[in-house]
């Protein structure tokens, strides 16, 4: 004869097992994303920090990070990717002046015997009055310049291409390497730049604002106009360019801001 089978019947589960159930997982997905983080936080800080540098001090697997996105953004501007401009009428009258770092304090600055030095080797340099760099074709430009403190501005700039100047001045070879760097006539300020925005269409010495001289706090004779990157690289009053295969040294970045700084 066949004994009925027993069937296990659960009972089912009351409010207290439940309560303690949903403990019990809480906790386990507690303890392994917690124990994760805590062992990928101690994965990071003992990691080697990057060698001394411009981005030294930071610890290598982020700066891998950093330069992933970097390397995105690169190969999405390089692409002759245009800013969005604007009609003339809606540049800002009263444009804002930021920071003044190599030119509040330079008081040895003469303006008319200023002439813009191009490192051109080991021991050579041209120098370069304004007007001879205002007898190049102009351009001018209508923007959204945007400060990494958090504000922006619509602004009408006139100058010349970049790319137009160094051809014209023979420098197409020297603007193959990696980068170039800028400075203030104090040296006070400096930035350095790769060469797909150096090259970057949109990317001017400046010489007027709103259609008139640059006034000496936006960086007059003759300053950066840089629309594919944040204020801090448009550097105001160009003293001294050089051309490098490595990073030239650049003010925010020792400070710890990104190096590209890019839009
Ligand atoms: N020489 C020099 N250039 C500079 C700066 C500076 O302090 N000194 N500040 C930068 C920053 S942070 C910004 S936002 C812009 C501001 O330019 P503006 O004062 O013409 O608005 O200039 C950039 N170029
Ligand atoms: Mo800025």
């Amino acid at each position: 004869m066949e004994q009925p089978t027993k069937k296990k019947v659960k009972a089912p589960l009351s409010i207290e097992q439940k309560i303690k159930r949903r403990n019990l997982i809480s906790f386990g997905v507690f303890f392994t994303f917690g124990g994760g983080a805590v062992a990928g936080w101690r994965w990071l800080l003992h990691s080697p920090e990057e060698t001394a540098g411009i981005t030294g001090g930071s610890k290598q697997p982020l700066r891998r990070a950093l330069n992933k996105t970097e390397l995105f953004f690169r190969n999405f501007f390089s692409n002759n990717h245009l800013v969005k401009t604007y009609d003339k009428e809606r540049a800002a009258k009263t444009v804002r002046i930021n920071s003044l770092i190599g030119i509040e304090d330079d008081k040895d600055f003469d303006e008319k015997n200023w002439k813009l030095e191009v490192r051109t080797g080991a021991t050579d340099s041209l120098h370069i009055g304004i007007e001879e760099i205002k007898s190049l074709p102009k351009t001018e430009i209508v923007f959204d310049f945007k400060c990494v403190e958090g504000w922006d501005q619509i602004q009408h700039w006139g100058g010349v291409k970049l790319s137009d100047f160094l051809s014209h001045f023979k420098l197409d070879k020297l603007s193959e390497k990696n980068y170039m760097g800028l400075e203030t006539p104090n040296g006070e300020y400096y930035v350095g730049l790769e060469r797909e925005s150096v090259l970057h269409p949109q990317t001017i010495l400046a010489y007027e604002m709103n259609g008139e001289q640059i006034t000496n706090d936006h960086g007059a004779p003759l300053r950066l106009i840089i629309p594919v990157k944040y204020g801090i690289k448009n550097l105001k009053r160009i003293g001294l360019m050089s051309f490098s295969d490595q990073r030239p040294k650049d003010y925010w970045a020792e400070q710890g801001y990104d190096y590209y700084s890019g839009l």
